[in-house]
């Protein structure tokens, strides 16, 4: 018996290593938090949820149009809200047109954004994750008028 848990000890110490590897991986852990999605001509995203882990302290998300049609005719960006603030956020983006990429300047509910892209384009923004509580209710929406009732998701953090 006591050979064998010296065995089982031996065992700990030497995978050990390769554990503080494993967890300590840098390139796994940036990667959680570099987020793809996106839009196409009939007005819906690739994607119906977002994930990322609280450990992120930064989270980067790529928003492609991969349809044809301008910005002018089917535009989308990628928004970040608190739920219960989407449709408030929506509706004070249709107002700000699209030279402020359909977001109202300074609108304090608006957690991120990206710009508004057209068919073929690709656009990414960074940002913090302090202002997120882990396991809070967040979504995502394009603002482009009339979008957001197709065109968003539940953003999961934590
Ligand atoms: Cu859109």
């Amino acid at each position: 018996m006591k050979l064998i848990r010296n065995g089982v000890l031996a065992l700990a110490v030497l995978t050990s290593p390769v554990l503080f590897l494993a967890c300590g991986s840098a390139a796994a852990a940036t990667d959680a938090c570099k987020l793809e999605i996106a839009g196409n001509d009939s007005m819906q995203y690739d994607k119906k949820e977002l994930d990322v882990p609280a450990s992120c302290k930064e989270v980067t998300v790529t928003l492609a149009h991969s349809g044809k049609l301008p910005a002018a005719a089917m535009g989308h960006n990628w928004v970040l809200v608190s739920t219960p603030d989407l449709a408030a956020v929506a509706s004070a983006g249709m107002t700000a047109g699209l030279p402020a990429d359909y977001v109202a300047p300074g609108d304090k509910r608006v957690l991120a954004h990206t710009k508004v892209v057209g068919g073929g384009q690709s656009t990414s923004v960074t940002f913090s994750t302090s202002g997120l509580k882990a396991g809070g209710d967040y979504s995502f929406l394009c603002t482009f008028p009339g979008h957001n009732a197709l065109m968003r998701g539940k953003f999961k953090f934590g």
